[in-house]
Formats: structure tokens, C-alpha cells, sequence
């Protein structure tokens, strides 16, 4: 029986010993040598069953030695297989390793959106003549979005279809103002600001219409605040918007909360006035509405109109970038195609 052991014994350790090569392969290999061994129909467990023959005296004897055999080579298979799974670590390792010296993979880097260009160069301007940026809720009081601009009930830019409400007194802002009639209610004169920002109207959407567009509204309060200010300082923003060239024209027109009011055009940029299909012809191109800010606006607001007067203008954001870009169709700012906006 003793004999019998030691060979076992002497077996199984040197067939581990033996196992190399292939660390996958090994693996299985010592596997195969435990099942062998020390398996359930292993050549140990067969041992023990011939303990019947072995007197009963003898019997605690033999059994602790074949549990040392046993833990003997539980050991051994153990190391064995740790060094394999070392080993197949290591190999994979090895596999991985990363060559810095390849050429890197080209990084996409993005850029802003011809919107958010447009936007930043008109900030930029406007901030240079001392104007601060504010902005304003999306979502607004009919008060400050229609009445607290002298626009009355009855008014067609209040008209269901133009606006989107969301109950009879809270509604999607047509316009970035209420920000500034925010400001005037908060603010002692002299104020100098503009408010851009997203504004709502309920547009069907084609080349130059969208339910959602952005809208930058500059208002300049203070004592002695004339017509004269507010053409010179259109006449600036121009210039540095199109070129030194830009001239600019005041046409008459209606606003409920300015008055007088104008629109204006600025000469074509491209043409230089002459006329071109830019400009269809005419050589002037219209870009925002602005005017005296109305005696009743400013004293709604709680500024006193005999004290204090006022201008105010609006120009749309995409209108500029679509000049600037020379794009001709808005809702390409909208689709935010990679290929239409790497090229700005
Ligand atoms: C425009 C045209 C003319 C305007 C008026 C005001 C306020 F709040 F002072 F009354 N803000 N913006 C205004 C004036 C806006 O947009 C075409």
C-alpha cells in the first residue's frame, strides 16, 4: 500500500512537472492530471476504496498518509497552475502592447455654429460700445411680452395663430423685449443693453420662417437720448458687422412700442449698391426695426418719460448669419448637417 502511494505520488509530480508549452493547452493538461488523481474515480480515491483490505489497526495510518499524498499534490498543482496563469497573463500582456510610435488617429475637432459665430461677433460689437449682455425667460407674462409693450389686446401680433400660449396668461415669448421691460422695472437710467435669445412664433417653417428663431433687442436709456444716437450707433454696428463701406438708410415705419419708428437697410455688401442678385436689384438690404422707445413703455416701467428717453432696435439672428454666410435657406441652420456646417 505504502509502495503503492510513493509511485502514485512520484507519478503525478513528475507528470506535472513536465506540463509546459501552450499556456491554454497546460491549463487543461493539469486538469487532466487532477481528474486523474484526485478525481472522484481518481486513482487516489481508488486507493482509499481498498482500504478494506488493509487491517483495521492500520487503517488510521494509511488513511493519513493518503490524505498527505493528497495534499501534497493539490499543492503542487496549485503552484503549477498559478505559474501557468502567470504565465498566460504575461503572454497576453506582451500582446498588447500599445506601438506609440504608430501615427495618431485624427481627431475631429468641432466648431460653433454659425448661429453662435454670428451671435458672439454682434456681442462683441455692442459690448465694445459699452453695452451689457442680459438675457431673459423663454417663457413669459403676457404683461411683459404684449401690454407692458403697448401692445393692446386686440393687436394682430397677439393673434392665437401667431403666438403659442400656454394657458391665457403664460406664453412662449414673440420677442426678447419683456427681458428689457424687466430691466427698465429693476433699473435706475442711465441703461445700456442687449438682450439676445430664442423667440416663438407659430410660423410655418420654409427658407426664411421658423416656429423657433433667435432675436438680439438692444435698449439704450438716459437723459438726453436722442434719434441722432440711435442712427449713429446703427450706422457703427453696420460698418463693423459689413464693412467700413456699409452705409445705412432709416425708412419709416410703425412699431406699437416705439415711436417714431424706422427700419433699416444697409447698403448690399456685395454689390457696394449698385444692385445684384444679392441684394435683388435694389442694392439695399434690410436687416432689423428699432426707434424712440415710447413715452408710455417707459412709464409703464415706472421711468419717467419727461426725464428720461429712449431707443431701442431688433435684429434677427439668422437673417445676419444667412447674410453674413451668404446662406440661402434658414432652415439649414437648423439640420445641423456636418456637412453644411463644416464650412463655416
Ligand atoms: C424691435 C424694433 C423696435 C424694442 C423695443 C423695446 C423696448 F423694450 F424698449 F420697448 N425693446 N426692443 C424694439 C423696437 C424692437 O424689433 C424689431
Amino acid at each position: 500500500m505504502k509502495e503503492k502511494l510513493e509511485q502514485i505520488k512520484a507519478e503525478a509530480l513528475k507528470q506535472i512537472e513536465t506540463v509546459g508549452g501552450q499556456s491554454g493547452q497546460a491549463l487543461d493538461k493539469l486538469n487532466e492530471i487532477r481528474v486523474n488523481y484526485l478525481g472522484k474515480k481518481g486513482q487516489l480515491t481508488a486507493l482509499l476504496k481498498g482500504m478494506k483490505d488493509v487491517a483495521p489497526e492500520e487503517r488510521p495510518k494509511v488513511g493519513q498518509m493518503v490524505n498527505d499524498v493528497r495534499s501534497e499534490i493539490e499543492e503542487v498543482l496549485e503552484r503549477a497552475t498559478d505559474k501557468m496563469k502567470a504565465l498566460a497573463l504575461e503572454g497576453r500582456l506582451k500582446g498588447e502592447t500599445i506601438d506609440v510610435t504608430l501615427p495618431a488617429r485624427k481627431n475631429n475637432v468641432g466648431h460653433r455654429h454659425p448661429n453662435t459665430i454670428a451671435l458672439e461677433e454682434v456681442e462683441r460689437i455692442f459690448v465694445g460700445m459699452g453695452y451689457e449682455v442680459v438675457e431673459g425667460p423663454e417663457v413669459e407674462k403676457d404683461y411683459y411680452n404684449f401690454e407692458a409693450l403697448n401692445i393692446p389686446a386686440d393687436h394682430p401680433a397677439k393673434d392665437e395663430q401667431d403666438t403659442f400660449y400656454v394657458n391665457g396668461d403664460i406664453l412662449l415669448r414673440t420677442q426678447t423685449s419683456p427681458v428689457q421691460v424687466r430691466v427698465m422695472e429693476q433699473t435706475k437710467p442711465p441703461i445700456r443693453i442687449i438682450a439676445p435669445g430664442r423667440v416663438f412664433r407659430s410660423d410655418e417653417v420654409d427658407a426664411t420662417h421658423s416656429p423657433s428663431f433667435h432675436q438680439i433687442e438692444g435698449l439704450v436709456v438716459d437723459k438726453n437720448i436722442t434719434f441722432a444716437d440711435l442712427k449713429g450707433t446703427l450706422a457703427q454696428f453696420a460698418k463693423e458687422l459689413f464693412g467700413e463701406e456699409t452705409k445705412v438708410k432709416f425708412r419709416p415705419h410703425h412699431f406699437p412700442f416705439t415711436e417714431p419708428s424706422a427700419e433699416v437697410d444697409v447698403s448690399c455688401f456685395k454689390c457696394g449698391g449698385k444692385g445684384c442678385r444679392f441684394c435683388k436689384g435694389s442694392g439695399w438690404i434690410e436687416i432689423l426695426g428699432c426707434g424712440m422707445v415710447h413715452p408710455k413703455v417707459l412709464k409703464m416701467s415706472g421711468i419717467d418719460p419727461e426725464v428720461y428717453s429712449g431707443f431701442a432696435f431688433g435684429v434677427g439672428l439668422e437673417r445676419i448669419a444667412l447674410l453674413k454666410y451668404e446662406i440661402d435657406d434658414m432652415r439649414l441652420l437648423y439640420e445641423n448637417d456636418i456637412r453644411f456646417l463644416k464650412q463655416f
